[in-house]
């Protein structure tokens, strides 16, 4: 018996499943899943899967959850280090043992009557030395399924594993639904998460968020490498030269659409590699590569639509062998088809919400639940880049930070170097959405997108961030974007495939096209070197998009501040020395 087929055989004497079905993650086994989902199990009494109209939306599927399981719970979830303070004042924290103890009685026997999908994957390329096999246990279809889009499972994962212990293990239960129940636990040290009551996405889908950032995370500090919360994409010039970027935005700020926009400036193409998630390691060379660990995206489908990102609409009507699937979106009862607020104008006359009742606009709900989302996988987006299945990754050329500000932060700006590209994704910050809370327009901070993502103390992130710079040769150029700058109630910027603009201005400063002026903040671009031919942009309006205002800033810093106050000794001075310069040249 091999240490993993050991490890599976424990959980099921704690689990007690009536079965226990090996997933190999072919087309066969994607569809009797389905199938099994359609017609046997069920969940808050309902089939965990609806067939959609395939004419239109091939191999598309509709999954309905628990209603009080949208979303990730980042109060439920922890970050279970032996000492507290190496999970730092970003995670909620449990003694190890003690939350064992806390979950075991929570699994015992919950798989009775059910079937364990043992469902074996790899984040990354199986020939890329970064990559990295996971096995995930669970007790649900929709979490089976969904591993199969979103990553690369099967009979690989399991000949990389042989009968080493070096794999990431993950034990997933629904439970009962009831949120009291509801844990989502890391052991980075033993390279473990128990996740249990919920069905949910982040939740859920352990490689995603658990694994491949969390857990990750803590790997990739052991190990001298980054596991970001960042998108990949490669960018065309007319000359036919490709530069790679990653880039780290919270969630509202349009990181899909970044990761698929579509140019509108005439030569430029953006070539896409992964939506949410990198993993960078240092080359031979010295150079910095990433990597897409991912195979598949999870997206938010309100607001997806042909007008803000037209290239997804087309990911999601490929239809391939993978399976897509939406999961509580709304539905057009007499064509059969998803449907969710701003796909189009109409709202269909016979419509049925995300939680399966006739949808009545007078009572003000929203049809699709704002979080609803998609499930596709990778292989069906067009502009998918050539390089995705590339084991080394891709050459990084330019990392971007940003936020959603309504103020103080300009369009661009570009670091000063890698420390202080570091400070600024660090101070980063954004703005609420409606989407998000209750209450809108309220500033985050939010380092590097992390926060909610980093399996360890973010003070000793941020001294990784420094010591890994230090091994770089020609460490890639670090900018900082805000589309959402505004001035008298109005955004500035167009935002959408203009920001092809904003990304031009970043490559002409990598190929040392262009000078730019300098701030306390960092460089911003001469309103001359901004392209906006075809663009109706008073000249006025530009100069207010790259705006660094004293008074502003003084209220920034000191936010800024007390966010870093924090973390206490374990802010690296380097941290500390960057605000300092900023504070004096304000
Ligand atoms: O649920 S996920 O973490 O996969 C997506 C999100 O909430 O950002
Ligand atoms: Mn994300």
């Amino acid at each position: 018996m091999t240490i993993l087929e050991k490890w599976v055989e424990q959980q099921a004497e704690l689990t007690k499943p009536d079965k226990i079905h090996w997933c190999d993650g072919s087309e066969e086994e994607m569809r009797h899943l389905i199938e099994i989902g359609q017609k046997k199990e069920k969940i808050n009494g309902g089939p965990v899967f609806f067939e959609l109209n395939h004419k239109l939306w091939p191999n598309c599927y509709l999954h309905r959850s628990h209603p009080s399981d949208v979303a990730r719970t980042e109060h439920l979830t922890y970050v279970c280090s032996p000492e507290k303070e190496d999970a730092g004042p970003n995670n909620n924290w449990m003694d190890p043992d003690q939350a064992k103890e806390k979950l075991r009685k929570l699994f015992n026997g919950c798989m009775k009557g059910r079937t364990m999908y043992v469902l074996p994957f790899i984040m990354g390329h199986p020939d890329s030395p970064y990559a990295k096999a996971c096995v995930e246990l669970t007790d649900i279809t929709y979490v089976a399924v969904s591993m199969g889009i979103m990553t690369r499972m099967g009979k690989k994962a399991l000949e990389k594993i042989g009968n080493s212990s070096d794999f990431g293990k993950g034990l997933h239960s629904i439970g009962d639904l009831d949120p009291n129940n509801r844990f989502i636990m890391h052991f980075p040290q033993e390279n473990l998460i128990w996740s249990i009551g919920s069905g949910y996405g982040g939740n859920a889908l352990l490689g995603k968020k658990c694994f491949s950032l969390r857990i990750a995370s803590y790997l990739g500090l052991q190990q001298g490498w980054l596991a970001e919360h960042m998108l990949i994409i490669g960018i065309e010039t007319p000359q036919g030269k490709i530069h790679y970027i990653l880039a780290a935005l919270p969630s509202a700020c349009g990181k899909t659409n970044l990761a698929m926009l579509k140019s509108t400036l005439p030569g430029y193409k953006v070539w896409t590699l992964g939506d949410d998630i990198s993993w960078i390691n240092i080359g031979k060379d010295g150079r910095l590569y990433a990597i897409n660990p991912e195979f598949g995206f999870f997206g938010v489908a309100p607001g997806t639509s042909m007008k803000t990102n037209p290239i997804m609409i087309e990911t999601l009507k490929a239809g391939t062998y993978y399976p897509t699937l939406f999961t509580n979106v709304a539905l057009n009862k007499d064509t059969n088809e998803p449907w969710w607020e701003g796909i189009n104008e109409d709202i269909p006359k016979n419509l049925i919400d995300w939680q399966g009742r006739k949808f009545v606009p007078e009572q003000g709900n929203a049809a699709a639940h704002p979080n609803s989302r998609f499930t596709v996988s990778i292989k069906q987006c067009p502009v998918l880049s050539s390089e995705f299945d590339n084991p080394a990754g891709v050459p990084i050329s330019a990392i971007i930070f940003g936020g959603r500000r309504t103020q103080t932060v300009p369009l661009i700006s570009e670091s000063f170097d890698w420390i202080n590209g570091g400070f600024s994704g660090a101070r980063m910050g954004s703005e609420t959405t409606a989407a998000a809370t209750s209450k809108v327009g309220v500033l985050r901070r939010d380092p590097m997108a992390m926060l909610p993502f980093c399996g360890y103390n973010m003070a000793d992130y941020f001294k990784h961030w420094i010591e890994f710079g230090k091994r770089i040769n020609n460490p890639p150029k670090i900018f900082s974007v805000n589309w959402f700058r505004k001035d008298n109630g109005d955004f500035l910027w167009p935002g959408f495939g203009e920001n092809i603009r904003v990304l031009k201005w970043i490559i002409d400063r990598i190929e040392n096209n262009i000078g730019a002026k300098e701030t306390p903040i960092g460089f911003v671009p001469h309103i001359k070197d901004i392209d906006t031919t075809g663009l109706d942009i008073p000249a006025e309006n530009l100069e207010k998009l790259f705006e660094v205002k004293k008074d502003e800033w003084i209220e920034e810093i000191n936010d800024i501040e007390k966010f870093f106050a924090q973390f206490g000794k374990r802010m690296p001075q380097e941290i500390w020395n960057e605000l300092e310069k900023l504070k004096k040249s304000i």
